[in-house]
């Protein structure tokens, strides 16, 4: 094998192992200017060919179904002004929060993502409640739903996660997710209210089913390496 050839071969296998593994998603949602979007309007971002679509929900109370919300787009990131907020949807109000009523923002991706984070800019204490599905939905359906007919949607348990008042980022487990309904604790599970703008959504792509890299794969990327240095090593002898 002479030097091209073999260099050839290393690019090549290098973009196939490239072209199957995991791609990495940042959506920036802080930056907004203070808009107050209409009860149940979606906002969507874009990164890297995935489109993050973004609906506020609350419900009423723990037992209640999901209605919509409106979403904020606030300078620290994206709020929730629920149906008992939304005639004076001032500070802390605009904020995720279960002061009254509980806000919840839910994220659709286009394609399915795994290793996903969610950042949290606070506004009081960030205890925080999430629930992930793989299953492909319009978000009106979310509407009527209680934290028990979830499943319906292909959600599995409910997560708490909490925190204090600091800004800080929540890691997602689990890969192809395509939802995550995410928002303040349900119940509050230390008594003291969550306040929080959610400030931005990370994660990767996942590589399509079956197309994970195999040995061949590899092999062929390590069969091109050693030809390579083989081809080098005689360059320099002659
Ligand atoms: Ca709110
Ligand atoms: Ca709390």
């Amino acid at each position: 094998m002479n030097l091209k050839s073999a260099l050839n071969l290393l690019l090549t296998s290098t973009f196939a192992v490239a072209a199957l593994s995991a791609a990495p998603l940042s959506y920036t949602l802080s930056g907004g200017n203070n808009s107050l979007l209409a009860d149940g309007a979606s906002k969507t971002y874009t990164s890297g060919g995935v489109t993050l679509t973004i609906t506020g929900w609350s419900l009423a109370t723990s037992g209640s179904s999901f209605a919509t919300g409106s979403l904020g787009l606030w300078s620290p990131g994206v709020g929730v002004c629920n149906d008992a907020e939304r005639a004076n949807c001032t500070s802390n109000s605009h904020t995720v929060d279960n002061f009254s009523g509980y806000d919840f923002v839910l994220f659709q991706f286009s394609a399915p993502v795994q290793g996903a984070s969610i950042s949290l800019a606070t506004f009081g204490d960030t205890d925080a409640s999430y629930w992930t599905s793989s299953t492909n939905f319009t978000a009106s359906s979310l509407a009527g739903k209680t934290t028990n007919t979830l499943s319906s949607l292909g959600f599995g348990g409910m997560t708490t996660n909490s925190g204090g008042n600091v800004n800080r980022t929540v890691n997602i487990s689990g890969t192809g997710i395509t939802s995550i309904l995410f928002g303040s604790a349900l119940p509050t599970p230390d008594g003291t209210y969550d306040y929080f703008k959610i400030s931005g959504v990370a994660g990767e792509t996942c590589p399509p089913p079956g197309q994970v890299p195999e040995p061949s794969t590899f092999a062929l990327l390590g069969g091109s390496l050693v030809g390579l240095s083989v081809a080098i090593r005689r360059r320099q002898r002659a």
